[in-house]
């Protein structure tokens, strides 16, 4: 079975990694000190690697160009688990702008070769290249830049399957977030083989949160997939054209659970089958919906080159057009494809 090596990006994709992690402590028998309650039954290795001692480490690197939230980890019951070499950041955040956090030389020359030397110890520890799950938020800077400086160079190094939890923004998010969460689309259509797609904005509404209970209802989606006896990784696909990538939707498990009340792993479960299996795309019209609602915000402020000057430091206007254009595409396939949505039931 192929390892998993997580890479928890910002702030966003941070707070759903701790959760992420500290969940599957729960399910592995853990103590969140990486020591095992039952020497029967270890923790699964293709998350945790075992060291010497009995105590299992996290095939885990957490991301941020802002030292802060790395810091309320590592300061918590949680922090001793992760290795030390795991934690990256640089000095301040990307302000809320894919172009800081995607380019910015003083960033770069922070997190770079830190990141790239931690993949690479990471990707050494496993007995196959492993695949990569890429936790971030779309809306904020480095979410949704510093996630594409990733891509790119994971793609350019390692020939394996990346896959993205993806947190789409909630509609009074920052202004510029339309912007980040546009131009962050343009790379996860261009490097990820699935992209599930978090709508912040529908699960603040439903289960009235901003934080807490979304990271734990998006950690048990998680926990669904990467736990289940053959887990659900993406094939990796060099030529895949847009349309024969997964959007997926995570509202479609809240709704399954909900309107069938079975638990949330059964749905998962079957949608993931599906999905491999039948090679299936999983179409659901509620993130085609609120892409659309970001897209529209783009193009908006991008025809009237709103906060275009603060925003675009160190970027070509041309990646604006570009990405605008390629998710207009990616929405079209999608409504093309509405005939063959795949429902929970
Ligand atoms: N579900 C969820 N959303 C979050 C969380 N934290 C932030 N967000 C959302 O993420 C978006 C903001 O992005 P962040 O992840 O805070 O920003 P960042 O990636 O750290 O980037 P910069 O701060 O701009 O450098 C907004 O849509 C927030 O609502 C969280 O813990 N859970
Ligand atoms: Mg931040």
């Amino acid at each position: 079975m192929h390892e998993i090596v997580t890479i928890s990006i910002g702030e966003c994709g941070n707070n759903i990694g701790a959760q992420f992690w500290r969940d599957c402590c729960t399910q592995s028998n853990l103590f969140v000190s990486g020591h095992y309650l039952d020497p029967q039954v270890p923790p699964p290795s293709h998350l945790f690697e075992e060291q010497i001692g009995s105590r299992f480490v996290p095939r885990a690197i957490l991301l941020d160009s802002d030292p802060g939230t790395l810091s309320n980890i590592r300061n918590s019951d949680l922090g001793f688990i992760f290795s030390p070499g795991a934690y990256i950041s640089g000095s301040y955040g990307a302000g809320n702008s894919f172009g800081t956090g995607c380019y910015d030389p003083d960033l770069l020359e922070l997190i770079q070769e830190p990141l790239q030397n931690q993949i690479r110890i990471q990707v050494e520890k496993c007995d196959q290249t492993p695949n990569f799950k890429l936790f971030h938020s779309l809306g904020g800077g480095t979410g949704s830049g510093t996630t594409a400086f990733v891509l790119m160079h994971l793609q350019e190094e390692y020939q394996t399957s990346i896959s993205n939890c993806s947190v789409l923004p909630e509609p009074d998010a920052c202004v510029v977030s339309p912007y980040n969460c546009i131009l962050g689309l343009n790379y996860l259509i261009e490097y990820s083989n699935a992209v599930q797609c978090v709508d912040n904005g529908y699960l603040m509404g439903k289960l009235k949160d901003v934080g807490k209970i979304i990271n734990q209802y998006i950690s048990s989606q998680l926990i669904d997939m990467f736990m289940l006896e053959k887990q659900w990784i993406p094939k990796y696909d060099e030529d895949a054209e847009y349309d024969q990538k997964h959007f997926y939707h995570s509202e479609t498990m809240w709704k399954g659970e909900i309107v069938t009340s079975c638990p949330v792993s059964d749905t998962c479960a079957k949608a993931i089958q599906e999905i491999e299996f039948g090679n299936t795309k999983l179409y659901n019209s509620g993130v085609t919906q609120s892409i659309k609602q970001q897209l529209d915000r783009f193009d908006l402020m991008f025809k009237r080159k709103a906060f275009v000057y603060g925003h675009s430091k160190c970027m070509d206007e041309f990646e604006y057009v570009e990405a605008s254009e390629r998710a207009h595409e990616l929405l079209e396939i999608y409504e093309n494809g509405e005939d063959s949505t795949l429902t929970t039931d």
